[in-house]
């Protein structure tokens, strides 16, 4: 990540927003229509309201705000509530978007037919792990888009239930010491920093590849004792030994909000981890909202993403609230995760690492 100023950039490199990275991408595209940018451009726009309010979200009780109502007598909403609707609205109203749905919402979200309709179809979780919002974690957005197969018109909820092999584009927002926009439209993984003083996201993390290899992992580990699977259990041992294929034991990490935990994973190296177990079998993610969105991004970024059996865009979901088990982060790390949930031996010098591994 570049850390100049501004002030120090004086005559030397060229400033990217996203705005216009967003366009200059969609330009290589013989046959883009703007559409796509359009629609990328009004989540970015979103996403800078949200950073603002979550910004001020340790203020509402020293500003003596009561129940649902504010000193200026202004309903209060949860921020999760206010994100989707926020997004909702935004993107309805963008012209380029045909249906939503949001992990906030139980049902599909058509575009009212009095608005102009395109022929996208966005998933979004509009403010993941905000049970930290309380504690001041970072927490976060995430979306994929997906084409619609029906016309604008005509789609209906069957439209949004395709797999992440058909996701057009997908990024998470971090609100954290800053807020990051990062997004890939398949053709690399790229993050933008926001500058608050000029309300731009400016290009801070250009082509960002993921470690192949690992030395973080992250899990809620006090649920182990009732995960479904022994091969989870043994896998993370495994992590924690000496005898890994690292030979150190992983460092752990896990705040619980699952953009921040993966975006320091994806930056620095890392599998994040929630098994299904005896309370949650299908595990806690949403595939739409959650997995398949993350696994793109990740996939793009030379990561992988599975359920432990599956590879995760290759999942087609059953429904809107479809939940996942998941393992994603660097690729050498997934791939040993399925090894052990699926009792295979681990490849080379690894499997003799097993040695002691309960
Ligand atoms: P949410 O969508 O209701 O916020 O829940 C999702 C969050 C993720 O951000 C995080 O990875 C996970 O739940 C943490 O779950 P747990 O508290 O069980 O460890
Ligand atoms: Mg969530």
């Amino acid at each position: 990540m570049s850390d100049k100023t501004l002030s120090s950039l004086e005559g030397g490199e060229r400033i990217t927003t996203l705005e216009s990275h967003i366009i200059e991408s969609q330009r290589e595209i013989p046959g883009a229509s703007g559409a796509f940018s359009t629609l990328l451009s009004s989540i970015g726009l979103a996403s800078k309201i949200i950073s603002r309010e979550v910004r001020r979200a340790g203020l509402f009780d020293i500003l003596g705000l009561t129940g649902d109502t504010n000193v200026q007598g202004e309903r209060v909403t949860k921020l999760d509530i206010y994100s989707h609707n926020l997004l909702a609205r935004m993107m309805s109203r963008c012209g380029q978007v045909c249906g939503m749905a949001s992990e906030e919402h139980p049902d599909f979200m058509p575009v009212s037919s009095d608005l102009p309709r395109g022929r996208y179809l966005v998933c979004f979780d509009p403010l993941d792990g905000s049970s930290n919002i309380d504690v001041n974690a970072a927490i976060g957005t995430i979306f994929g888009i997906w084409r619609s197969k029906s016309s604008p018109e005509d789609c209906t909820e069957k439209d949004v239930l395709q797999s992440g092999n058909e996701i057009v584009g997908a990024g998470y927002i971090i609100y954290g010491s800053s807020t990051i926009f990062v997004y890939s439209s398949g053709r690399g993984v790229h993050g933008f920093t926001l500058d608050p003083s000029i309300g731009e996201f400016l290009l801070s993390h250009r082509d960002i590849r993921t470690p192949k290899r690992a030395k973080i992992y992250s899990c809620n580990e006090g649920n182990s004792y009732r995960w479904n699977d022994e091969g989870m259990r043994r896998f993370v041992s495994y992590l924690k030994s000496e005898n890994n294929a690292t030979g150190k034991p992983y460092s752990g990490r896990y705040i619980g909000s699952l953009v921040a935990d993966f975006h320091r994973n994806l930056l620095d190296g890392g599998v994040f981890i929630y098994p299904g177990d005896k309370k949650k079998p299908g595990g806690k993610l949403r595939l739409l909202f959650e997995a398949a969105p993350l696994a793109y991004i990740c996939e793009q970024a030379g990561g992988a993403a599975s359920t432990g059996w599956e590879r995760m865009l290759d999942i087609t979901p059953k429904k809107l609230h479809h939940r996942v088990p998941l393992i994603i982060g660097s690729r050498l790390d997934v791939e040993d995760g399925e090894r052990f949930m699926q009792g295979q031996p681990l490849p080379g010098e690894a499997a003799a690492a097993l040695t002691g591994i309960k």
